[in-house]
């Protein structure tokens, strides 16, 4: 995991001990073999919903707990699950401050309750263990069910995990005691423009086909599944759309390569709260409109994409490729 930072967060009064009171978790689901070994046979739920483990890891960790200091301790979140989707909560409820979103900071952080986050998103919460109470990181089950759970079966089976408990030790140095009030982030800003607007579907295998793994029926991205041989959007470098980008039969979180966009929409309601800032990849459940500008080049030879970041889709077809030049 990389971390991009302009060298002001002391300033803006973040905790910046990496490892003490600035945590990065990445979270996957896996599934073991009895030697120990990753076990990622596919089963025909796996290959339409995605991969679902068994077992929760942090950072490649089985049951490892973390060990913060009595004060602000600053989690990035990453999921780096092939498909499982976390709504992430605190055991005792309390509260997280959400002050960024993938792409960057929010003006200030916001109170909330529970996180949703899915494959390939990035979030950044702060929690006050400034009480010197434990606590535990838990997940409720996965919402993520096709056609109401008609193929769920085993895989999405299951209530509440534990994802990662705290405890807390005095002796480490507790820096930051006070949430910040201001972050200095800018966010979008979503005066209407008229711009064009495109519809990206995102498409699931339509019948029996894809499970006999018949070629002509698979995952896709309006109508068409990916080839690498084809460019699916030239976009001039500066342009701004609105994507409308609808799901069917399951929720997708839909990834775009060399932009950070602003949602403007779900469902046609305002955003929610966790969507509000600059974001690189949104769940759709639904339809989801965002707002985007193309400001990074990518030519014929290195195009960026745009997909599903739930592998099982995206290495199924549902991928596309632009260039901006
Ligand atoms: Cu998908």
């Amino acid at each position: 995991m990389i971390h991009v930072d302009d060298g002001r967060d002391d300033a803006r009064g973040l905790p910046i001990s990496y490892g003490v009171d600035d945590l990065t978790l990445v979270l996957q689901d896996r599934r073991f073999d009895r030697q120990g070994r990753i076990d990622y046979g596919l089963s025909m739920p796996d290959q339409m919903m995605g991969f679902m483990g068994n077992v929760i890891l942090v950072n490649g960790q089985l049951g490892t707990q973390a060990v913060v200091p009595r004060g602000i301790v600053r989690l990035r979140l990453l999921n780096g699950s092939n498909a499982r989707i976390y709504p992430l909560s605190f055991s005792d409820r309390r509260e997280m401050h959400l002050i960024a979103t993938d792409s960057g900071y929010l003006n200030q952080p916001v109170a909330i309750e529970s996180l949703v986050i899915a494959p390939g998103e990035r979030y950044e919460v702060l929690v006050d263990f400034s009480g010197g109470e434990a606590g535990t990181l838990v997940s409720s089950a996965n919402p993520n069910q096709m056609m109401g759970g008609m193929m769920g079966g085993a895989s999405t089976a299951g209530g509440s995990f534990v994802v990662l408990p705290f405890g807390v030790d005095v002796r480490l140095p507790a820096r930051i005691l006070e949430i910040p009030a201001d972050l200095g982030g800018v966010l979008p800003d979503s005066e209407a423009r008229s711009v064009n607007t495109r519809q990206i579907t995102l498409d699931m295998p339509m019948g029996m086909g894809m499970m006999m793994r018949r070629s002509n029926d698979r995952f896709a991205i309006n109508g068409q599944s990916f080839d690498m041989g084809r460019i699916d959007l030239s976009l001039s470098k500066g342009a701004t759309e609105i994507w409308q980008v609808s799901s069917n039969m399951m929720m997708h979180p839909f990834h775009v390569h060399g932009v950070r966009f602003q949602v403007l929409a779900e469902n046609g309601k305002k955003p929610s709260i966790q969507n509000s800032g600059w974001k690189d990849t949104v769940l759709v459940n639904g339809r989801v409109d965002i707002l985007v500008s193309f400001e990074q080049t990518a030519d014929r030879a290195n195009p960026f994409m745009y997909h599903c970041h739930i592998l099982e889709h995206e290495d199924g077809g549902m991928m596309a490729q632009f260039t901006v030049t």
